[in-house]
């Protein structure tokens, strides 16, 4: 309460500005050599996907040339697309796994 020898003033809020963390595209791309029956081994056993689910990532990869197969942070999106890429190498197909920045 002012009585008549103090001036209040309004604080200053400062909020902090926290850049938020750029997310990541993992993106399963077509080819012509690795059965569909391996993608979606793949695409269950590295990405925790449900048998439907990735049936429907890897046909819309089939006809459309690629599909988002999940977004996350950078590391993680790395690290599981070379896991993914690799399993497909040690057993002989071409099949990749890219990532990209999201928009
Ligand atoms: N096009 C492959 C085939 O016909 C299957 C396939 C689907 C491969 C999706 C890669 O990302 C892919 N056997």
């Amino acid at each position: 309460m002012s009585n008549g020898d103090t001036t209040l003033t309004p604080k200053t809020v400062t909020e902090p500005k926290l850049e938020r963390p750029k997310l990541y595209k993992i993106i399963l791309v077509n080819d012509d050599y690795t059965p569909r029956e391996f993608v979606t081994l793949v695409l269950k056993a590295v990405f925790r996907m449900a048998e439907e689910t990735s049936y429907r990532v890897m046909m819309t990869a089939h006809k459309m040339g690629t599909a988002v197969v999940v977004v996350c942070a950078r590391d993680i999106a790395e690290t599981k697309a070379k896991e993914a890429t690799d399993l497909a190498k040690e057993a002989g197909f071409p099949l990749l796994f890219q990532t990209e920045p999201e928009e």
